[in-house]
This record gives structure tokens, C-alpha cells and sequence, in this order.
């Protein structure tokens, strides 16, 4: 059954006549992303031509997405917003608030006995608001997505960065904040500034060793972490089309990894295989009608530099697999340099653990392929060297592979089947003895491998690799280990060579399910109440932020120059804290303590202008607010990059910081703050930041004429008296300023309600 078939069936009737009115008006053939775009637009029909990287344009998303640790703050929001239901399609999907230790089945009682509250508040929401609920161990959100809403030629936004993995089945997916889902859950239209667009032309077939994720794994080393911003990634070619589309969805999935606003593949037979598979023929069949406007024309695919800003060209013939880390998903190392690349930075070559799953790699396919390399193990009597853990991407895909036999092969192995979830990719590890912080490595197939993420150990040194790969390094217990070339060892003492990973892109039997994990909400939701303890630790009602007076900001105070990297994971841990993500003031206790701080280079070691004591960020942001002192923030380049959590945005706020400042943002996180009423700055003169020092006073000298594309003055009062003034930059248009003035969009949503 395919859900929200009427929705679908109006996208299909506009898109041809959006297209070619597009086409009309732009005067060339299009890609696939500005065929969806204008498909989107919130006032209809096309107009006019868009710039890229400068206008902002008005969408209409066809449905949204939520997890759990992020859906507990947006429905906060959007029951402040006073809508009788949600105004497009909405799901909520409980995957991230369970921890893997023992194993499923204990895993999954512990999660809905330590997270009942949350879980219930969510149902009861969804269920009095109109929203699909899917309870947990039901699935991860973006596999939950693409085996049941992805459409081609869909437009969708999730409050998750890697809602982007419904472009596996060519649509536009977006990751945002809370705040920004509210918006359109509340009828609005969802805002973003048109994006570059980056073409990506593989050419060749995968074969051998090499998986889809080597493709994304390779384009993260060539764009780094922020080559992708404000772009979207258009996949294309002959190498496109002859993978599956649960392999365009790993793809698409790590986009987030370099930033891209999404990506995407055009709708090609694979997609199609995929829908049927997945029981929505009704989905494949409509989408055949418009075939041809389901993927860039022609024209553009034949000579790419002509529509693309950038273009990349991978041949995937020549392709060999990848493991990129540690620390950061873009250090792209090939397997046949791991050994020389570590041995020469000093990570330790022996690998602890392997970890499969994750909504990036956790597909029938993956599965079935990573299970090929544990039966091989089994079969020529190799023992596995390092510890095994597999979560599955959905009820659906577990109880099919266990139907197919993968389980048990795993398990043959004394692999830990942990529930359908995030769990370790999330710090949703317990792992035994990572308190002790020793130097490790791991392995896994998950997106991130960000510092502390998997089990909170600073030592951790994760590396990221396809599903089959993951299997046979931790087979071999070795991160140098290249199964093209190498042997191991048997329990006969004799050498042996693991084959090529055989698999299936699709279950031959057919997928199969007996509770999937939905819960449909109710026809009529107005009577059900959704209460909220007053002394509830999980859960808090939001009280609005207060409106800008109008004056501008002085005496401001640093209360943390943040040096280097300074991801969401640093602002705003995930592991242990996810528990309070719907405690505004709980989770705050946890702001900026994962970030360096630039004088004295400790995390969580700020000293207070108030009475020269070090202290903890949070601790020294509270004391500033109590004592009406504003506050800011100063940050490096991509801050705020990784995930979509607006609590990196709003803990700040709540704890009295009135403005980040940085050399650049990461896309979403520069929005939440916007959206929350801050100031997000960058230094029009990057190496202003250096200027910055500990004991310094700030004043905004010209705030009150703050106005779309004019600079602000930062005045820097040093501890000398010598003052110097510095250009700040922003990307604020009219609508988002209101925001600033009356203290969030959300008070501003409230008072156009009144
Ligand atoms: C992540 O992968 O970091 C998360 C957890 O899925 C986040 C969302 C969150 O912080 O809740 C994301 O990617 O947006
Ligand atoms: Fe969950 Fe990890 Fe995917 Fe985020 S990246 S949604 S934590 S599996």
C-alpha cells in the first residue's frame, strides 16, 4: 500500500506543466533538481528564472519527517503555533533514544522503559495532530522514508541531516531544523535560498569490492566537509543507472557529509524495481507516466559543464573501495594505502569492533552483501577478530534477512543483533569499557565519525567503509587489511583469500513483515490531550524568547572562542544528553562543552569576566544571564556542521548568548539560529578572528539599522582600552530580520496567528 497516494498523484499533474513552463522561461533544458524546484514553488506556476546561491525562494515541501530527538522540540514548537492539524503529510519515527548493549530484544524493553515518557508524548502528539507514527524498533527514520514515502519527484524536509537519503529514490530531501518543519506543518512555506547545483557523472559499473559507498566515501574526499555547501548534487550517468536505488540512497546520505543541501539521482528502473519491491506499484506506475521529467533532459547530462556550477567525473571501473578517517568523514584513504596512511599517523591498526547499519548502509542489499563475507568466514574456518554489531535499517529489512537466513549467519560469527535503530551511530553505545578512553579503532558503515560520537571515548578512532568491507576488516581484526590482496588464516593454520561479495539487490523471496511499526493517527484529533508533567526531567514546555528592544547590543562578554572544528557534536552531545532533548533547560547543561576553547585549548574551561574564575561554558553563560551581561560566541569555519539539531541553536539562546560569530556556517545551523532569534555573523575579514581576545567587551554600534546586505560593526573594547572595529556579514533577508525583532519565527508565526 502506498501511503498519501492522492498527494502524489497531484506532484505528477503539475510537474509537467511546471517543467515546461521552467524551460520556457529559463531558455535551456533543465537538470533534475530545478525540474523538482519549480515543481515546488509555494506561489504555483513558475515566473521567473531563480539565481543560484542568492535568491531565496518560497517551497512547498509535499511532507515532513521527525525523529524522535528531534521531533520532541519541533512539536514543542508546533503546539505553540495553534493549528488544529498538521498541514501537509507528517511522520515521527522513535529510532535514536535506544541504546544498543545487550542485543535487541532486552535493548528495545530498556529504551521503552527509560523513554516511555518521550515515546508517549510523541504518540500522543502525532496521534492528536494527525501524524504517522512509527513506534520504536520500527525502523530508522530515512530507511522507514525511503521504503515507505520517497517519491521521484518529491520534495520533502526532515528534521534529521540525512533526510537527504530519500534522493536514493530521486527526490528532493531536505534537512532542517525544528523550527523550520513547524513552519510548514503550520501551512507556511519553507524558505531556502536556491542552491548551487554540482553534478556528479559516473560512468563504468561497480564490480568486485567496490560499493556505492565507495562512490560517496571518494566525493567526500574531493569536496571535504564543506565543498557541498549550498549545493545540491546531481548524480547522473550510465553508472547511475546501473545501481540499485537503495545504493543511490547511501549516496545521497552522505551528501550531508560535505555539506550539500541534498542530492539526488534521476528515476531510472532501479527506482522502479524499488517501489514495487517495496509494495507501491501504484507509485511506480504513476511515475512512469512522466517518466521523462523524473531526470534531468538530455542535453544537460551530454554536456554537464554547461548547467552545472561544478562538475565531477567518477569512473566507476576504475574506482577502488575506500576507508575514510579517523575523526572526520572526509579523510578519504583507498584500502591498498590504509596500512602505509596509519602506520604513518599512528592509528592503531588493530580494530575492536565492526558495526553495520545505520540509515546510510543498512538495506536488504548491504546486508545481504556484508552477510556473503560472514559466510565465507564461517565456511573456511576464519573467526572473527574484532566484535561484531549489526542494526538493521527497519523491522522490514530485519525480518527479512532473518526470514532470508543473514541473522543467523552473523550470529554464527557472534555478531550482537541490536535493534532497528541508531543506536552506536549515535552514542547509543554502551560499550564496555570505552570509560576507560583508551586509544582504539573501529570500524563501521555508518555517515559520521565525528570525535566521541560512537561511545564517547575521545581515543576512538572510527573509520568508515562500505558494509561488505566493515565485515571483512573485522574479520581480520586488522585496519591495514586488504581483502583484494590478502590472506588470513584459518583454524587449520592454513591461508585463505575472502572472495568478492556476492549479494542481492532486492529480497528474491520478496520483502516481508508481520508488524511493521505504524501507528495511523487518529481521524479527529481534538480531543486527545497531550499533558506534560511540571517536574518532568524529559519534557518542558517552551516559554518564548524575548523580543529584540530595538537597541543595540553592548557590553557584550566572549563566553567562548571555539579553535577548530566545532561540530553540532561539540555544541550539543548527542549520546547520554539525548535524553533531554525535550528539556530546553536540562539539555543546556551540555552547550558548548564539547568545543575547544581558544585560550588554553581545554573543552569546558571558559574563564568569567564576572570575577576571573574558570568555569564551564554552561555554568558561565548562566551566570552572565543572571547578571543581564549578553554574551557571544566566536567559532572557526563550517561551524555548526554535522546534524540538524536546533538545540545547538537554542541552548545558547536560552543560556543569554546574543550572537555567534564565525569565519562561515554549516547551512542548517546558520538557519536554526536565525530561526531562534540570534545573530549568526561572519567576519567579513576572516582573519578578524584572530583579533578576538579573552578579556574583550563587544558592542554592536549599528544593530538598530540592521537591514538585508549591510554589514554590522562589531566595536572590540580589549583589556587595554584600545579599540578596533571589525565588519560582520550576514545573510539575514527581511522576513528573517522579523524573526530577530520579535525573538524567534516561532513568536512570529504566534503573533500573525493573533
Ligand atoms: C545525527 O546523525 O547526528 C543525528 C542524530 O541523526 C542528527 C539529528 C539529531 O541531532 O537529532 C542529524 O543528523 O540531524
Ligand atoms: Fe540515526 Fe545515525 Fe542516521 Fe543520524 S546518521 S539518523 S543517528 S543512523
Amino acid at each position: 500500500m502506498a501511503f498519501d497516494i492522492e498527494m502524489i498523484k497531484k506532484v505528477y499533474e503539475r510537474l509537467p506543466k511546471n517543467v515546461a513552463k521552467a524551460r520556457e522561461i529559463l531558455g535551456r533544458p533543465l537538470t533534475l533538481s530545478e525540474k523538482i524546484l519549480y515543481t515546488h514553488l509555494w506561489d504555483g506556476e513558475p515566473t521567473k528564472a531563480f539565481l543560484r546561491g542568492k535568491d531565496y525562494v518560497d517551497f512547498a515541501p509535499d511532507r515532513i519527517a521527525c525523529q524522535d530527538a528531534t521531533a520532541q522540540m519541533a512539536l514543542l514548537q508546533f503546539m505553540q503555533a495553534g493549528k488544529e492539524q498538521v498541514a501537509v503529510p507528517t511522520t515521527v519515527h522513535c529510532d535514536h533514544l535506544i541504546q544498543a548493549k545487550s542485543g535487541a530484544k532486552v535493548d528495545l524493553k530498556n529504551a521503552k522503559e527509560t523513554s516511555n515518557e518521550v515515546f508517549d508524548f510523541l504518540g500522543s502528539v502525532s496521534n492528536k495532530y494527525g501524524i504517522g507514527f512509527w513506534k520504536p524498533g520500527a525502523g530508522i527514520i530515512h530507511q522507514v522514508v525511503l521504503e515507505n514515502y520517497a517519491f521521484p519527484g518529491g520534495m520533502m524536509i526532515g528534521t534529521d541531516s540525512h533526510t537527504v537519503n530519500a534522493g536514493g529514490l530521486g527526490m528532493l530531501a531536505i534537512g532542517v531544523g525544528g523550527a523550520d518543519a513547524v513552519d510548514v506543518m503550520a501551512g507556511m512555506p519553507w524558505e531556502l535560498k536556491c542552491p548551487r547545483l554540482i553534478g556528479v557523472k559516473l560512468t563504468g559499473k561497480l564490480s568486485g569490492w567496490t560499493a556505492p559507498k565507495d562512490v560517496i566515501l571518494k566525493v567526500a574526499g574531493i569536496l571535504t566537509v564543506k565543498g557541498g555547501t549550498g549545493a545540491i548534487v546531481e548524480y547522473f550517468g550510465d553508472g547511475a543507472i546501473s545501481m540499485s536505488c537503495t545504493g543511490k540512497g547511501t549516496i545521497c546520505n552522505m551528501g550531508a557529509e560535505v555539506g550539500a543541501t541534498t542530492s539526488t539521482f534521476g528515476y531510472d528502473d532501479s527506482m522502479e524495481r524499488y517501489l514495487r519491491a517495496t509494495g507501491r506499484d501504484e507509485v511506480a506506475d504513476l511515475a512512469n507516466v512522466v517518466r521523462e521529467d523524473l531526470t534531468g533532459d538530455a542535453e544537460v547530462y551530454a554536456n554537464p559543464e554547461k548547467y552545472f556550477d561544478e562538475v565531477i567525473e567518477i569512473n566507476l571501473d576504475e574506482l577502488e573501495p575506500h576507508i575514510n578517517g579517523p575523526f572526520t568523514p572526509d579523510r578519504a584513504t583507498p584500502v591498498s594505502k590504509m596500512r602505509e596512511v596509519a602506520t604513518a599517523n599512528g592509528w592503531p591498526l588493530d580494530i575492536e569492533w565492526g558495526l553495520i547499519g545505520s540509515c546510510t548502509n543498512s538495506s536488504y542489499e548491504d546486508i545481504s552483501r556484508a552477510a556473503s563475507i560472514a559466510q565465507q568466514a564461517v565456511d573456511k574456518g576464519l573467526a572473527t577478530k574484532a566484535e561484531f554489531g549489526i542494526n538493521p535499517g527497519s523491522e522490514q529489512v530485519r525480518y527479512t534477512i532473518e526470514r532470508d537466513g543473514f541473522i543467523k549467519t552473523f550470529e554464527d560469527l557472534d555478531a550482537k543483533i541490536f535493534t532497528n535503530a541508531c543506536g552506536p551511530c549515535i552514542g547509543q553505545w554502551a560499550r564496555a569499557g570505552a570509560e576507560d578512553q583508551k586509544k582504539n579503532s573501529i570500524i563501521h558503515s555508518f555517515n559520521r565519525n565525528f570525535s566521541k560520537r560512537a561511545d564517547g571515548n575521545p581515543n576512538t578512532h572510527a573509520f568508515v567503509a562500505s558494509p561488505e568491507m566493515v565485515a571483512a576488516i573485522a574479520i581480520s581484526g586488522d585496519l591495514g587489511f586488504n581483502p583484494m590482496k590478502d590472506t588470513l588464516v584459518n583454524n587449520k593454520g592454513e591461508e585463505v583469500k575472502l572472495d568478492a561479495p556476492t549479494g542481492w539487490e532486492l529480497p528474491p523471496l520478496g520483502f516481508d513483515v508481520e508488524d511493521a511499526g505504524y501507528e495511523a493517527p487518529a481521524a479527529d484529533g481534538s480531543g486527545i490531550n497531550v499533558s506534560i508533567a511540571d517536574d518532568s526531567k524529559r519534557l518542558q514546555v517552551l516559554t518564548p524568547f524575548q523580543a529584540w528592544d530595538g537597541e543595540n547590543i553592548t557590553g557584550a562578554k566572549l563566553l567562548i572562542k571555539a579553535l577548530g572544528k566545532c561540530t553540532t557534536d561539540h555544541i550539543s552531545m548527542a549520546g547520554p544528553w539525548l535524553r533531554y532533548r525535550g528539556h530546553l533547560d536540562n539539555i543546556s547543561e551540555n552547550c558548548l562543552i564539547g568545543a575547544v576553547n581558544a585560550f588554553g585549548e581545554e573543552v569546558n574551561q571558559v574563564k568569567s569576566q564576572l570575577n576571573g574564575e574558570v568555569g564551564a561554558v554552561p555554568a558561565t553563560a548562566r551566570a552572565y544571564k543572571a547578571a543581564g551581561v549578553p554574551s557571544i560566541v566566536v567559532g572557526d569555519h563550517n561551524y555548526g556542521e554535522g546534524s540538524s539539531r536546533e538545540h545547538a541553536a537554542m541552548e545558547p539562546r536560552h543560556l543569554g548568548v546574543r550572537a555567534v560569530i564565525v569565519k562561515s556556517f554549516a547551512r542548517i545551523h546558520e538557519t536554526n539560529l536565525k530561526k531562534q532569534g540570534m545573530l549568526g555573523l561572519t567576519f567579513a575579514i576572516e582573519s578578524d578572528f584572530d583579533k578576538i581576545q579573552e578579556n574583550d567587551t563587544f558592542n554592536f554600534i549599528d544593530l538598530n539599522e540592521f537591514a538585508p546586505g549591510r554589514q554590522l560593526t562589531l566595536e572590540i573594547v580589549h583589556a587595554n582600552g584600545s579599540i578596533e572595529n571589525v565588519s560582520l556579514n550576514h545573510t539575514y533577508n527581511a522576513s528573517q530580520i522579523e524573526w530577530f525583532r520579535y525573538g524567534s519565527a516561532l513568536n512570529k508565526i504566534k503573533a500573525d496567528n493573533k
